[in-house]
């Protein structure tokens, strides 16, 4: 099929990176650029808790304080967890269906490249007028010209060009797992982090798309003074809160199905047993994943649309507590009597299952329509929320993180320096969180920068703040954590340093470029553990060993996005009054976009092959 392969010349390691199409190589870029964001989005929390330690404080403006925190939101949610799972499900999806890349190698670094220039760009508005003041929902009227600031163009932008890496970076994964399963790698054999993120990118499909239409309306407002939502003008803000809710809902559950995932690979190999309950947790994940968008309205029960609306969204969303519920009780049962080993991951895993029942216990009691009135906009959201985002999410990273770690670096991270950790982090947590479910119930408003002497409000912020601290000090763990396993720890040379079970740990440490050196035969769930059993703890290959075809690599992407990148500034300094009109940024980026577009469509790339006897030297090399 494949005529004039080329071969790859030596490359510098920094274009090597810039290139790359290797999704174990993208999967690090995504770690890199999502832990960067993550302390970003941390210290910008920390910044505003400092704030609130203690009653009228003084130590950053209102202004500042509201662009703090919605940097802090939109940051942690679009390039810090979204990133951080996209590095896992790169690294591991291919890898558990037996597969040598993703479908599409070039569209997968076309999303990384985009998420980061997006990034980027909402990161530059503090130079140029101030960063977005809305809120990470950025509802209008409060985000339109008139009453709120520059930084909101970039919000607009900047996500527009980061949720396009995020479609396209779905679609990729849609394709790859329907098509790129080894034999016997049937639909209910797949590992469940690989389902999670099937049905993750379907609802981003499905999710953004909404979102891209809203960002490209509020721009059109914004930048052409359209009126889509401008009440006064015959535009609707409701219609605002829909398109963004219809996103928005779904979208935690783009971050917390993949951390279902991560948990649901965690402990049955800690536990030494099967995932109790396969197919209920894949139905589960399936109805979670519809049940996410027949929700949106419960966010906007004050909006006032009605009883039966109301009603009917209160009660769709109840429901999403049974699959919910089917996943907690099959994680339980699979721990029960299991030969459980404490490691990191385990112990971030299995503390995940208190966490966010408690965080769904309390979105129950926000569904309740009419009693949500009382906790509408206080710290009680700001509460639970966290309960969902950081005891989901969070912690499943970090279960993830620990787990797969040695398999992506060679060694692994120590597990003294990780239990500490652990508990610095545990303990923060629900210092800063669990208290604010008071704060809120006596009233204290949700996105408000100060707060009076005298209403019983001091003494909960000053613990919250210093759970925020505790938190921090165990990030700052993490990184000694890094460092010192680096420099200390033992190289992993085995396949299997965990004795888990999916097939990602039948691959060699460190992994070759090309995954397997012969397509393995899938035989059951849990392959790799039954061929432990049954087998002689090898996998059957189902092709004698052979050259292997691979996809080269390409600086088109990133020129794409630095293109965009230019062009969507142009489109922003409409209002920046530069010394540079904004028609020569706007051509500059759509001549590099277009360019590099038009280059990848002419080009005649065929990638190149690694030949038999390079495959056979490594593979003994390695073994
Ligand atoms: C270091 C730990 C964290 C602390 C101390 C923290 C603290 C806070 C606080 C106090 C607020 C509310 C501010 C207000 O409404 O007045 C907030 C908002 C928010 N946080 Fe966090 N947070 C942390 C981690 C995270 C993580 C990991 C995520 C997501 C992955 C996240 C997502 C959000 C979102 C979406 C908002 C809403 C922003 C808005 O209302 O515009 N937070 N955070
Ligand atoms: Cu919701």
């Amino acid at each position: 099929m494949v005529s004039e392969a080329t071969n790859t010349r030596k490359k510098s390691v920094l274009w090597d990176w810039l290139t790359t199409v290797d999704h174990k190589k993208i999967a690090i870029l995504y770690l890199i650029a999502g832990a960067l964001f993550f302390v970003k989005a941390g210290l910008m929390a920390v910044l505003f808790r400092i704030q609130l330690i203690a009653p009228e404080m003084e130590f950053i403006s209102g202004q500042t304080f509201n662009e703090l925190v919605t940097m802090h939101g939109t940051i942690m949610l679009f390039l810090a967890a979204t990133p951080l799972i996209f590095a896992f499900a790169n690294f591991a999806v291919p890898l558990q269906i037996g597969a040598r890349d993703v479908a599409f190698p070039f569209v997968n670094s076309l999303g990384f490249w985009l998420f980061l220039s997006g990034g980027i760009l909402l990161s530059i508005s503090w130079f140029f007028g101030g960063a977005p003041d809305a809120g990470w929902t950025s509802y209008v009227p409060l985000a339109s010209r008139e009453f709120g600031g520059i930084g909101i163009d970039f919000y607009v932008l900047g996500l527009q060009i980061s949720g396009f890496g995020t479609l396209v970076s779905g679609i990729n994964f849609i394709v790859t797992i329907i098509n790129m399963r080894a034999p016997g790698m049937t639909m209910m054999r797949l590992p469940l982090f690989v389902w999670t993120m099937l049905i993750t990118s379907m609802l981003i499909v499905f999710a953004f798309t909404p979102l891209a239409a809203g960002l490209a309306l509020l721009m059109l407002d914004r930048i052409f003074d359209a009126q889509f939502f401008i009440p006064g003008e015959g535009g609707n803000v409701v219609l605002w809160q829909h398109i963004f809710w219809i996103f928005g809902h779904p979208e935690v559950y783009i971050l917390v199905l993949p951390a279902f995932g991560i948990i649901s690979e965690v402990i049955p190999a800690f536990s030494k047993k099967r995932l109790f309950g396969y197919t209920s947790m894949v139905f589960a994940v399936l109805i979670i994943g519809f049940l996410s968008f027949m929700v949106w309205l419960h966010h906007m029960f004050t909006v006032g649309v009605g009883p039966i609306a109301n009603s009917v969204f209160a009660i769709a969303t109840m429901t999403i507590a049974v699959p919910t519920g089917i996943k907690i009780f099959n994680w339980l049962f699979t721990m029960w009597g299991g030969k459980i080993r404490f490691t990191t991951a385990m112990h971030f895993a299995a503390s995940f299952v208190p966490t966010f029942v408690l965080g769904g216990v309390t979105g129950v009691m926000l569904a309740m329509a009419p009693v949500t009135h009382l906790y509408h906009d206080t710290y009680f959201v700001v509460a639970h929320f966290h309960y969902i985002i950081v005891g989901g999410i969070v912690l499943g990273l970090f279960a993830g993180f620990f787990y797969w770690y040695p398999k992506m670096f060679g060694h692994k991270l120590n597990e003294t320096l990780g239990i500490i950790m652990f508990w610095l982090f545990y303990i923060g947590f629900h210092l800063t969180f669990f208290i604010q479910h008071i704060l809120g119930l006596m009233g204290m408003p949700r996105r408000v920068y100060t707060f009076l002497e005298g209403q019983g409000l001091d003494t909960m912020n000053f613990i919250s703040t210093i759970g925020a601290f505790l938190m921090s000090a165990a990030i700052i763990v993490l990184v000694v954590n890094i460092v010192y396993s680096a420099l200390n720890s033992e190289r992993v040379t085995v396949k299997d340093p965990w004795d888990a079970r999916t097939l990602e740990w039948a691959t060699h440490t460190p992994i070759p470029e090309y995954n397997f050196a012969q397509t393995p035969q899938v035989r059951s769930l849990d392959p790799v553990f039954y061929e432990k059993i049954h087998g002689n703890g090898e996998m059957k290959p189902v092709e004698p060993l052979d050259e292997i075809h691979m996809p080269n690599g390409s600086i088109l992407p990133l020129i794409i996005s630095i293109g965009l990148f230019i062009a969507g500034f142009g489109f922003i300094s409409f209002h920046l009054d530069l010394f540079i009109s904004p028609y020569v940024f706007i051509a500059v980026g759509g001549i590099l976009t277009f360019g590099a577009m038009a280059a990848r469509s002419l080009q005649n790339d065929h990638g190149y092959h690694i030949d038999k006897e390079t495959v056979e030297s490594m593979e003994k090399e390695l073994s």
